[in-house]
Order: C-alpha cells, then structure tokens, then sequence
C-alpha cells in the first residue's frame, strides 16, 4: 500500500506532480497539502490544509494518513526569498529539517525533495557546471536549499532514510503560473506573446540560464523516485537540465510564431541573482545513476507551450 503525502502541492510543480502521481498510482494514493487553500483541483484529490514549519502537524498527518512517501515540494523561491529572508529560512530549512524528522520518527520509506540551480554562487564554474563544486549561494533561498542537501545526507548516512532528489534548472510550464522565482521570465514571456502583449524582461537579453520543459521535470521525479536506491551515488545534488538559452534567444524562438512580438529589457535584482547561476550543468550522474533523458529540446517546448496557452488563454 503506498500513499504519497505531496507539500507544496499547489505550486508550479506541485500542482502537476500530484496528478501524474495520482496517474500513475491511483488517486486515493495521493494526497495533497499546502499552507493555502485550493480554489478548486483538478482531478479532485484528497487535500489537507499542512504549513510545514508546524513539526507536530506533519506529524499527525503522517500518521493519520498512514503516509509511506513524501514529495516535499514546498518552498519559497528565489525572488521571494530576497523579499522575506526571514520566511525563507523558516519555510525552506525549518520545514525541511521538521519534514525529514518526522519522516524518520514514523519510518516513512521514501523522501523526496527538490533542490535547485540557486545552491551555486559566483564562485562556481558557470559553464557546464558539475554536480560536486564550490556552494556560496548569495540568496537565502540557495542559503537554505544547501543546508536542505546537507541535511538529506545526514539523514541518509546516519539514520539510513531513503532521500533522494535533483537540483532543477528553471522549469517552464502553462498550467500554473510561477510568481516567485527568477528563472519565471521564461514563462511570463509566452503569456505576454499568446495574449499580444510586449514584454518587459527583467533580465539582460544575454543571461543564459539552464532550463527544461514541465513534463520533462515530472518524468525526471518520477524515474528518480522509482530507481534502485544501490544505483544512486547522490542524495539531492543530481544536476539535470535539458537545455539553455538566453531570453534573447527565446525571444528569437517566439518571433518565430509571433513575428509582430516585441521585447523591451529592464534588468533589475534578479538579474543579480542570475548573474550567480550556472549557464549550463552537467547532467551525466543523473543520466547514468537513474535514466535521466529529456525528450523535449527547445523547438518541442515552444511549440507545446504556445499551443497550450493559446487553448488556455485564447478562450478565456
Ligand atoms: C527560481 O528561479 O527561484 C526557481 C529555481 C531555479 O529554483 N525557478
């Protein structure tokens, strides 16, 4: 019997992640969480109100539910987290350590947690950057998503708990839009060309920044979840991304479909943090430790996300 508690679940990922967990697993092994309230949910999954600072809370849940496996999704991204350190912290570390404790007091089997491109800093080799380099993030979000991978090894190597995870690049999607991180121009630029509106971007038109489509990232937790736990050398530090580019170059990309679409260029903090981010990644131990294999590069990912839009926005 496996039931899957997922936090988060009403964020970009989440949202998506619970129904392709409840796709694959049936619908009463899912249930879904978040410190807000769903307006309505597709595919009507059971929900439970959950803030994950609240230790005594995942702990009831855990054992009300008979939870054998975490998706721990909540978080407070990047630009957020410039905006209130102090939530950062407590969402991102505070929740993680609350989350992981509580799994390991009620032997939860399995927990899964997503890092992020936002644990690198400057000092890290921007190109192709591998999996074990220099972590000096600058935000509190990448601040709190190292202690989170520190963590998840200590909980492995000294409790034997099953963590596992990946460090995701931004990911770009239609269904809910991000608001909070700084990779989120990739998807506001398409609502804007869809909906035949300029776009100002926050960001120079020369920052690249490793990226990947939605389903790609679902896949990607899904195999990670289901391998073979002697095959994996790392615990939350599996870099993957599917390709990079430049808002320019995206921009390039859209004109292709929106030749009347225009791009203005306002940079402003995020374009700092940016600056900190790897260009590329080195995704090799995700591909040999567990079968990490994108299947869309960017033509299919443009292609996708404007026919989406244009259903979703066109006939609102
Ligand atoms: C952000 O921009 O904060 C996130 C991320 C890369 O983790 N999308």
């Amino acid at each position: 019997m496996t039931k899957i508690l997922v936090t988060g679940a009403l964020g970009q990922i989440g949202t998506e992640l619970a129904g392709e967990l409840a796709a694959r697993y049936g619908k009463s092994s899912v249930l879904i969480s978040d410190v807000r309230k769903p307006q309505s949910f597709a595919g009507e999954l059971e929900f439970v109100g959950l803030d994950v600072t609240n230790p005594d809370a995942i702990g009831s849940i855990i054992a009300e539910h008979g939870i054998t496996d975490i998706f721990h999704m909540a978080a407070i991204l990047s630009a957020s987290g410039e905006k209130n350190p102090a939530l950062a912290y407590r969402v991102n570390s505070d929740g993680t350590f609350n989350i992981l404790e509580e799994a390991r007091k009620a032997g939860v089997r399995k927990v899964m947690i997503p890092s992020t491109i936002g644990v690198f800093g400057a000092e890290t080799p921007r190109i192709n950057t591998p999996d074990i380099t220099v972590l000096r993030p600058t935000t509190m979000y990448g601040i709190t998503k190292v202690n989170a991978e520190l963590l998840a090894l200590y909980y492995r190597d000294r409790y034997a708990l099953d963590v596992r995870g990946l460090r995701f690049p931004g990911i770009i999607s239609y269904l809910t839009p991000p608001s909070a991180g700084t990779t989120d121009y990739a998807v506001d630029i398409f609502y804007h060309a869809v909906q035949g509106k300029d776009y100002q971007c926050y960001l120079k038109k020369d920052t690249a920044l490793p990226m990947m489509y939605m389903p790609d990232a679902l896949h990607s937790l899904v195999k990670l979840f289901e391998a073979k736990g002697d095959k994996l050398r790392h615990c939350l530090e599996y870099n993957v991304s599917a390709y990079s580019f430049t808002p320019e170059e995206i921009y390039g990309e859209i004109r292709e479909v929106y030749p009347e679409f225009r791009i203005t260029y306002e940079p402003d903090f995020r374009q700092k943090i940016a600056e900190t981010w790897p260009a590329s990644l080195d995704s090799h131990f995700a591909r040999e430790d567990w079968g990490f294999a994108p299947e869309y590069d960017l033509k299919h990912t443009v292609q996708d996300m404007i026919q989406n839009l244009r259903k979703i926005l066109v006939h609102q």
